[in-house]
C-alpha cells in the first residue's frame, strides 16, 4: 500500500511511474472512503440509539414530510442537511479534480528536458500468438522486451492481425493492439528484473499462450546489448505492419536475441504454427 512512498525518492516528482500514481490513487480513495464510511455509520448508530423506542411519547419530534425539503424549518434539521450536501460536494469535486490531474499525467507521461533525453520508444506488435518488439535501431525481438532501468519507455502498440491487448500488470501497463492503428502508453521500471506480459483480449486458440516478458536491465548492460544487437541488423529498420509476414520472424532481428530467448521463441513458434 505504501509502495509509492518508497518510490517517491528514487525519481523526481514529475517522473513518477504509472504504478506509483495508481497506488496513490488507490490509497487516497481507500482512505477517504473509509473515513466517510466511519463517520456515516457512527452517526447512524448514534441516532439509532438516541431515538430508540423506550416507550415514552416522542415530544417535539418533527417527522420528515414526504415531498418536502426541510428548508422552511429553522435550526438543526435544515442546516445539518445542507452541511452534509455541502461536505459531500466538496469531497467529490476535490476527488474529481485531483484524479483528473493525475490521470492526465498518466496519459501524457513525464515531460520536460530530462524526460525528452531519457526516453526510448518501442513498437509493440501483437501477432497471433506472439509479441514482437521493434526498436528504433532496427533491432527486433520476440517474446522479450529489453529495457533500461529508470528510463521512460514509450510504447506504440499495434497488431498485425486481430485485436490483442498488451498488458504488464506489475507495471500497470495496458494498451489495445488494434490492426492499422497505434495505442500509445509508457512506463518506468525502477527495479531490474523480469515482468510478465500477457494478452488481455481473447484473440484465438493460442490466446492463453500469448505471453512475453519485460526484461529490465541496468542501463550499461542494456546499452551494451542494444549496440551489439543493432550491429547485427542488416535490414532496413522500422518495418511496416505488412513486413512482419505473419508467424515468420525476420532474419536480422532473430539473431539479436540472447541465446536463451531462441529456444523459447522456437517453442512459441511451434504453438503458433
Ligand atoms: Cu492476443
Amino acid at each position: 500500500m505504501f509502495e509509492y512512498l518508497a518510490l517517491a525518492h528514487q525519481v523526481p516528482e514529475e517522473w513518477r511511474a504509472q504504478s506509483a500514481v495508481f497506488s496513490e490513487l488507490f490509497f487516497v480513495f481507500l482512505a477517504v472512503g473509509t473515513l466517510v464510511g466511519v463517520v456515516v455509520v457512527s452517526y447512524t448508530l448514534l441516532h439509532l440509539y438516541r431515538n430508540r423506542d423506550d416507550g415514552t411519547d416522542p415530544k417535539g419530534f418533527e417527522a420528515p414530510q414526504l415531498g418536502e425539503l426541510p428548508t422552511g424549518q429553522s435550526g438543526g434539521k435544515s442546516s445539518k442537511l445542507f452541511l452534509s450536501f455541502g461536505l459531500s460536494a466538496i469531497i467529490v469535486i476535490s476527488l474529481v479534480v485531483y484524479s483528473y490531474g493525475l490521470l492526465l499525467y498518466v496519459e501524457q507521461g513525464p515531460s520536460g528536458d530530462v524526460a525528452d533525453e531519457q526516453n526510448m520508444e518501442v513498437e509493440v506488435v501483437g501477432i497471433q500468438f506472439i509479441w514482437q518488439f521493434n526498436y528504433d535501431n532496427g533491432v527486433q525481438t520476440t517474446d522479450t522486451l529489453y529495457v533500461p532501468q529508470g528510463e521512460v519507455v514509450r510504447l506504440a502498440v499495434t497488431s498485425d492481425d486481430v485485436w490483442h491487448n498488451f498488458g504488464a500488470p506489475e507495471l500497470r501497463v495496458k494498451a489495445d493492439a488494434i490492426p492499422g492503428e497505434y495505442s500509445h502508453t509508457w512506463f518506468i521500471a525502477n527495479e531490474t528484473g523480469t515482468y510478465d506480459v500477457k494478452c488481455y483480449e481473447l484473440c484465438g486458440s493460442g490466446h492463453s499462450q500469448m505471453t512475453a516478458e519485460i526484461n529490465v536491465m541496468e542501463e550499461e548492460e542494456f546499452d551494451e546489448w542494444y549496440e551489439k544487437a543493432g550491429a547485427n541488423v542488416t535490414e532496413t529498420p522500422t518495418p511496416t505492419p505488412d513486413d512482419h509476414g505473419g508467424d515468420e520472424d525476420e532474419g536480422g532481428g532473430h539473431g539479436s536475441q540472447p541465446a536463451h530467448g531462441d529456444a523459447a521463441t522456437n517453442a512459441r513458434m511451434g504453438v503458433a504454427a
